[in-house]
């Protein structure tokens, strides 16, 4: 009998990994690594023997920073045969601005002009490759935006130069005739003192302003969310009521400290239950429909064998909470609860869903007692406690 919670494409899966998640080797600013370094067409025939979907990278994962224009064409041959033999397909692709020493002061908003012609420049390149590997959505994390001291520019500066880059990649996009979508990252610190644009929340205004904000969303990540103590859920909800959820990173972290970039679920199993529940739609609301994307790595004790323990996990993880997720929801004694919250027994949410005379007057006849209002218990502890049965298997 298959394991129902094992991972594969021809069960409609739709996972994906980074080359530099499973390819992390365990270095940390500590130490070096700790594992040999997997050749990228070595972790794309790793992938798919996982389960995995596809496989989303950086240029540089693929092409070192200064490869000839040969190497890069002979690298990029050999990894698409290895994408061919093995059926994965590349669905997102990003630009490392953020590793070489010409970025230590950002890449969009660093001070030096010629430093953000050089990324955009690279940005294009990154973008180029992509292409060339089908993907149609483009992740920009902007680890390198921000400062250590606000002396070194007015912020508004900041964000003003890192809408002109996107501005004029966007536009750049356009004049080729690509339909391609731009998934912003945020981060709130690491590695710079302070990254512009912390949140998902910030990324979603920021957006708004640029020149074409349809074609930018957000790439929310559990960790950059959880590591100032925020909610992901919240995040992920945000960006998916505005259309804007281009692409997600899954993994987990503990509040409060570096970017662990841990297996998913293995912290915060809860936030991780509600988060899958919100984007696989067991509670009702659409789906989201992009892949299921992890970035996290294994563990720096682990050995190669130990890597691939790794991916397995985030990926069952996901597949158990769908499941526990969905028997949440199908609950008669949860649905029963909400049910009963939601219940709007004399009408009166659509006087508030918009305003105009009629509703103005509606409102004003309403027989509203505080008092009365205030003794009604919502029952939340019971249905806390029924996600957590259902999340310790105790209830099917
Ligand atoms: C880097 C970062 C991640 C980003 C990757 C995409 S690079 O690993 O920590 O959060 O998603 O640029
Ligand atoms: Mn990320
Ligand atoms: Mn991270």
């Amino acid at each position: 009998m298959p394991d129902p919670f094992d991972p594969s494409p021809d069960s409609g899966d739709r996972f994906t990994f980074g080359l530099w998640t499973v390819g992390n080797p365990g270095a940390d600013p500590f130490g070096p690594r700790t594992r040999p370094r997997i050749p990228p067409t070595e972790i794309v025939a790793g992938l798919a023997k996982a389960g995995a979907w596809g496989v989303n990278l950086h240029d540089n994962d693929l092409v070192p920073f200064d490869a000839s224009p040969t190497e890069r064409d002979l690298l990029v041959k050999e990894f698409q045969q290895a994408l061919a033999d093995h059926g994965l397909v590349v669905p997102m692709a990003t630009t490392n601005l953020f590793s070489h020493p010409v970025f230590r002061d950002g890449a969009f908003t660093a001070s030096d002009a010629a430093v953000r012609a050089f990324a955009v420049r690279k940005a294009m390149k990154g973008i180029e490759l992509g292409v060339e590997l089908g993907a149609s959505t483009v992740v920009f994390w902007g680890g390198r935006e921000g400062v250590e001291t606000d002396a070194a520019r007015d912020c508004r500066d900041g964000l003003g130069w890192y809408r002109e880059c996107l501005d004029f990649l966007c536009g750049w996009v356009k004049d080729q005739g690509w339909d391609l979508k731009f998934a912003l990252e945020a981060k709130p610190n690491e590695p710079r003192g302070d990254i512009y644009l912390a949140t998902t929340g910030h990324m979603l205004h920021f957006i708004e302003t640029l020149e074409h904000p349809e074609m930018c969303g957000v790439n929310p990540e559990v960790a950059h969310e959880n590591m100032p103590g925020l909610s992901m859920v919240h995040a992920v909800g945000q960006a998916m009521e505005a259309g804007k959820l281009f692409h997600i990173d899954l993994n987990a972290q503990r509040i409060g400290r570096y970017d662990q970039d841990l297996r998913f679920g293995s912290e915060d199993l809860k936030g991780a239950f509600f988060l899958v529940r919100m984007l696989e739609g067991t509670c009702g609301h659409p789906a989201y429909d992009g892949p299921r994307h992890f970035d996290a790595h294994a563990y720096r004790t682990e050995d190669v064998d130990g890597v691939w323990d790794f991916a397995a996990g985030c990926m069952r993880s996901y597949k158990i909470l769908v499941a526990r997720a969905a028997a949440f929801d199908a609950d008669p004694e949860v649905q029963e609860i909400l049910e009963h919250n939601h219940a709007d027994p004399d009408g009166i949410g659509p006087i508030l869903a918009g305003f105009n005379a009629s509703n103005l007057a509606a409102l004003e006849e309403l027989v509203l007692d505080p008092d009365s209002l205030a003794t009604r218990g919502h029952r939340y502890e019971r249905l806390d406690q029924l996600a957590m049965e259902h999340l310790m298997g105790a209830r099917s």
